[in-house]
């Protein structure tokens, strides 16, 4: 698939510092130690609807990554995927008598000007579900022949189930206990009541074709891909085993995460899958998690339309921390808005305070899990102090600017 432009980062200087991210499977703060090439894979949209502050949170969070290996020095191969077919788009496109494959591409392409909007910085490969086919008939073709997978015995509707305990290592992602387990298989997307699996949580990877369903052919017979499959495959078949970072929101942690995992370590025999598990909070809206299926949603082309500066929206998300599960408010907004009215301020200043030190805190902080609080406030200090007190730097507010736009992505 198309991806979307890129912006040109520029280089800050001083001394960077090696990003440590919390690693979900680890439970503890680690070091990222990416070669030459820094690996990362997140999990795209399900393109049934626009981009809300949600989905934008948790890519911005992950093009945060992104900018601190930059600045490095690491080239960064990023992997992003689309999932273009699945129920939720299907049923979506039934619900407005819309065709899948125009709605798929329609939310797509507005996803891609949104992420253009937020400034964050573009996938290398951006890949469909639709397009991965051949690829995923493949693997699931492997794992059937490896005794990992099997299909259910339905002459009908003969689909194919992962065995979920077959890498040995089936829980080492999440950590959930089984009822944790149990109950997450069954809200987000599971089928533990379908007749004829082996166990309730083994996980779907090829779906037979169903009347009225889009299908494609393949030595599987006709069908569709599983979900977490997907993600498994374009993952694998860009970074290899061992790639530094799968991120997405939290909501993913389990199933999606740990069958993705899973299902690459069965067919290899190697792991891990990745070497960072980073996981976003979720944002909220009126006490609840935004969410496509609550449909309390705030799109970012809705703010974009009302004229709203993609760059305080980028600071509004960027003002919590990205693990915590967050509220977006009228607040949030109105106080990123005059944060960034006073850093333009503050940056466009004659002259200012030296500014040295607070790049080293700006990346200190982001090297640190991404503490953004703690690095907006930094700048916020120096910001105040410019503009209050003056001071007698006449480069500082371009080095501001320049450390802003690299290490946060914020154009002032
Ligand atoms: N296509 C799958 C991943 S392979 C999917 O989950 N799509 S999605 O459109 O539902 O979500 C896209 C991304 O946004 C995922 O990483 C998801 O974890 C994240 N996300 C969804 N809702 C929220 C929310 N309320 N807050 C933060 N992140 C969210
Ligand atoms: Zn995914």
């Amino acid at each position: 698939m198309q991806s979307w432009p890129s912006t040109q980062v520029p280089r800050v200087p001083g001394t960077p510092r090696p990003l440590r991210l919390y690693d979900t499977a680890a439970g503890e703060i680690r070091p990222t130690a990416p070669g030459p090439t820094a690996t990362m894979y997140v999990c795209g949209i399900t393109p049934y609807d626009a981009t809300h502050l949600g989905h934008a949170a948790t890519y911005l969070a992950f093009d945060l990554v992104h900018r601190q290996w930059l600045d490095n020095g690491h080239e960064v191969h990023y992997v992003q995927n689309v999932t273009d077919v699945d129920d939720p788009l299907l049923e979506r496109a039934e619900r407005d008598k819309d065709d899948w494959v125009v709605l798929a591409m329609r939310e797509t392409a507005l996803f891609r000007e949104d992420m253009t909007a937020l400034r964050v910085l573009p996938p290398k490969d951006y890949i469909g579900a639709v397009e991965s086919i051949p690829e995923i008939v493949e693997t699931v073709g492997k794992l059937l022949a490896a005794g990992v997978a099997y299909r259910v015995d339905d002459a009908e509707y003969p689909d194919i189930y992962y065995s979920h305990l077959a890498s040995g290592r089936f829980g080492t992602v999440s950590n959930y206990s089984p009822e944790q387990m149990a109950t997450y298989f069954a809200e987000r997307g599971g089928d533990p009541d379908r007749p004829g699996k082996r166990h309730p949580l083994d996980a779907l990877l090829w779906r037979a074709a169903r009347p009225g369903e889009p299908s494609w052919e393949s030595e599987l017979g006709p069908g569709r891909p599983g979900w977490h499959v997907e993600c498994s495959v374009i993952a694998l078949n860009r970074l290899g085993m061992g790639f530094d970072v799968q991120g997405g929101g939290s909501d993913l942690i389990f199933p999606h995460h740990e069958f993705s995992a899973a299902h690459a370590e069965a067919l290899t025999g190697e792991h891990p899958f990745a070497r960072h598990y980073s996981h976003a909070g979720m944002i909220g809206l009126h006490g609840e998690k935004m969410s496509k299926s609550r449909g309390n949603l705030v799109f970012v082309s809705r703010l974009r339309a009302d004229q709203v500066d993609p760059m305080a929206i980028r600071l509004g998300l960027l003002s919590g921390h990205y693990r915590a599960d967050r509220p977006w408010t009228d607040e949030v907004l109105s106080t990123a808005q005059d944060r960034l009215a006073r850093w333009r301020a503050a940056v466009s200043l004659a002259a200012a305070p030296p500014a040295g030190d607070l790049v080293d805190r700006l990346r200190t902080h982001l090297a640190n899990d991404l503490d953004t609080p703690a690095a907006l406030a930094a700048v916020d200090a120096w910001a105040d102090e410019a503009l209050s007190t003056g001071g007698a730097d006449e480069n500082s507010g371009a080095l501001v600017r320049t450390a802003v736009d690299a290490l946060l992505g914020v154009l002032l």
